[in-house]
């Protein structure tokens, strides 16, 4: 490898991970979020590589014949081995163009590959653990492509960029084949900082001290963790996505990664700022309708006066904070009822659990307030032709049309039977879904612990949707960003989160949320924002404090929250949607130019500084990095770093890329100065 002779100025990449075109996950965000500045960046030099699941390949990829060239020769020879591919452009934005391969038609090989990868790289691969598996088939698959693929693109150098576990079988193959590739390994999170973390241990201050191999043995995924950990020993750059994971990396991967490619978003400004705002208005107003029937016959509680917070994600009762989110709630509802608060906070829980349909309670709640709403319609209607009639019919002398006759009998009984079908024996449910395991589902018996039952006294009502939001669902009819906009507050209290995209997606919509110096999102902020509450972004310290303090903490946020005006609110999702820029791709894309650069330098160290003396700075397109995506403007309240990748040796490139050539933030002009209280002070 890296004899120099290949160009690493227009080098290629391929960027492999397993939710191409699949969403599972947070790493389905990224790279689908990613793809315009990257496709911006390399345009038909840059490749996407995942597993082929023809479901959703379906409806996210149009196929398309591979340009002729060293691509559509490896995926022929490939094909003619048996290989079943799918090349096509991804219907996103950005549409770049993916490669996906059927797993399936290589499970032929499983067991010489699972035998290889022992005799080669002594990773054990034992039977029936399906997920793994598939790991191994696509790995294999991704090392024949590129072994194959370097054969055929004999001038150009090529960046294998690998995303997790589950897609980094290649990279020890890549190297134990010394495929003239360079690597990177970014991982998202660790296998068994996870499995740790949902445990009751208490993981950060005992990082140093786990004994690794015994720990994932004892959860049954050493074998995963030995690809994990190859994985990043074997590539050429590790990364990670925040600084928290690096220090756990660190401690369970043993090796120190070489910087930090925190995940950014696509940020979607809208021309006039109050837009934003009305779209919170239109979207409460749907889940107000929501409220409605789902509080049939206890509607008591003023809509006006109704805040709605939330929590999301994948259901990871103790890594995602949901135990200390429902703790705090509790000692909230018990604040406001003391304090005597008007308000009222309906909190709902959106995690996915096992279910089998939706309650009837849930959908009778919806359909007698329709009901209700048609009836009242018609009565209406009914009203207005007679007090037109009567109207026109008034002369000099009688009575003006008296409202108390103008409602028909039949109309009153239909009425008092849509009101009478409010009636309802029990509390308003906190599930929205029949539950495979009611009786053990970890939330719903915290809930049932701290007797949060939606009474009417109680100032703090739940609602827990075990599963993902959709606007076709009858019931909670929005897709998530709409249903995220017509909230009030986003509550994200994790104990594990390596970076922790809901609250940053809450930040780009202007919707102020909660997070914890335990998410790589959360410390990100607090590291460039010295006050972040004051911008909407409260982060309740999970590290110095136990864990008492730190749900009173909590309660305290959403407590002061509580006691907010109209007013302040508003101003305050103004003051939150002006940090979007600081979460662009546009900016946080600069870490992985950064990364691939020192990727091609230490795998072609002639050719790069041959490169480099040549042409200074590259950022492998024919332009200087420096503000290639956005605007130019002079940076107000900024000092050093920008962007949190200067971690390890991604530092090396550093004379290359300068993050303050690259970035020129400053915070959005100010619509309403009057009402903009807070300077914004870069830490
Ligand atoms: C937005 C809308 C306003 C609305 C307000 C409600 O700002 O533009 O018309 O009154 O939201 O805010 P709230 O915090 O009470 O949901
Ligand atoms: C991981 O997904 P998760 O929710 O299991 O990857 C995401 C994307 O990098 C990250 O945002 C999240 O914190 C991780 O935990």
């Amino acid at each position: 490898m890296g004899d120099g002779k290949r160009d690493v100025k227009n080098h290629l990449l391929f960027e492999i991970a397993t939710e191409v075109a699949n969403r599972v996950g947070g790493i389905y965000s990224v790279i689908k979020s990613k793809a315009p500045i990257t496709t911006h960046e390399y345009g038909a030099r840059y490749n996407l590589i995942g597993p082929l699941n023809r479901h959703s390949a379906a409806v996210e990829v149009e196929a398309l014949d591979p340009p002729p060239g060293p691509l559509a020769d490896t995926l022929r020879s490939m094909g003619d081995r048996g290989v079943g591919w799918l090349y096509g452009r991804w219907l996103i934005d950005g549409a770049p163009r993916v490669i996906l391969f059927d797993t399936k038609t290589a499970y032929h090989y499983l067991d010489e590959w699972k035998t290889d990868l022992w005799s080669t790289a002594g990773i054990p691969s034992p039977p029936g653990d399906h997920e793994t598996n598939e790991a191994v088939v696509f790995g294999y698959l991704v090392a024949w492509f590129l072994g194959e693929f370097v054969v055929h693109e004999k001038s150009r150098a090529v960046v294998a960029h690998f995303h997790e576990w589950l897609a980094g079988v290649g990279i020890p193959l890549c190297k134990h084949r010394r495929i003239d590739v360079t690597t990177i390994f970014t991982t998202h999170a660790t296998l068994l900082g996870r499995y740790l973390c949902a445990g009751s241990v208490d993981f950060y201050n005992n990082l140093q001290y786990f004994d690794v191999d015994a720990e994932a043995g004892k959860r049954g995924i050493y074998h995963r963790y030995c690809v994990e950990r190859a994985a990043a020993h074997c590539a050429d750059v590790f990364t990670t996505v925040s600084h928290i994971t690096a220090y756990e990396s660190e401690h369970l991967l043993k090796r120190k990664p070489d910087g930090v490619l925190p995940n950014g978003l696509n940020v979607v400004k809208f021309s006039a700022m109050h837009e934003f705002q009305n779209l919170h208005a239109q979207s409460k107003e749907k889940i107000h309708d929501f409220i409605r029937g789902h509080f049939y016959g206890h509607n008591d509680f003023d809509l006006d006066n109704t805040l709605y917070f939330f929590i999301a994600g994948r259901y990871e009762y103790r890594n995602k904070g949901v135990d200390m989110f429902i703790e705090s709630l509790a000692r909230l509802n018990h604040k406001m009822k003391t304090s005597g608060s008007k308000m009222t906070v309906v909190a709902f829980i959106i995690m996915p659990a096992q279910t089998s349909s939706l309650t009837v309670e849930a959908l009778k709640g919806q359909a007698v307030i329709k009901a209700l709403r048609d009836t009242v319609h018609v009565i209406e209607q009914g009203i207005g032709r007679r007090l037109f009639d009567r109207a026109l019919k008034w002369h000099e002398g009688t009575e003006l049309p008296d409202e108390a006759q103008l409602m028909g009998s039949q109309e009153k009984i239909m009425l008092k039977r849509r009101v009478f079908a409010l009636k309802r024996n029990s509390l308003p449910p906190i599930v929205t879904h029949n539950m495979a395991d009611d009786s053990t589902d970890p939330i719903l018996n915290q809930i049932r612990r701290v007797q949060l039952f939606n009474h009417p006294s109680d100032r703090v009502k739940i609602i827990f949707h075990p599963e993902f939001l959709n606007a076709s669902n009858p019931v909670l009819p929005l897709d998530y960003d709409d249903f995220v906009r017509g909230t009030h507050l986003g509550v994200f209290s994790s104990y594990y989160e390596p970076w922790g995209y809901t609250p940053a997606e809450c930040t780009v919509m202007g919707v102020p949320s909660i997070t914890t110096n335990l998410s790589g999102f959360g410390c990100y902020m607090e590291e460039l924002i010295e006050n972040a509450a004051d911008y909407g972004i409260y982060i309740v310290d999970r590290r110095g404090k136990g864990v008492d303090d730190s749900v009173n903490q909590l309660m305290e946020f959403m407590y002061d929250f509580t006691t907010k005006t109209q007013r302040q609110r508003i101003n305050q999702r103004n003051r939150t949607e002006r940090l979007s820029d600081l979460l662009d791709w546009k900016r946080m894309g600069l870490e992985y130019v950064k990364a691939r650069q020192l990727a091609l330098r230490r795998a072609y160290p002639q050719a790069f500084d041959q490169m480099q003396s040549e042409i200074g700075f590259f950022d492998g397109t024919e332009t200087k990095v420096s503000r290639p995506l956005s605007a130019p403007g002079s940076p107000r309240d900024r000092s050093g770093m920008m962007t949190p990748g200067d971690f390890g040796s991604l530092q090396e490139g550093k004379e290359l890329l300068n993050t303050e050539d690259y970035i020129n933030w400053k915070l959005p002009e100010e619509e309403d100065p009057d009402e903009y209280h807070f300077p914004l002070t870069l830490r």
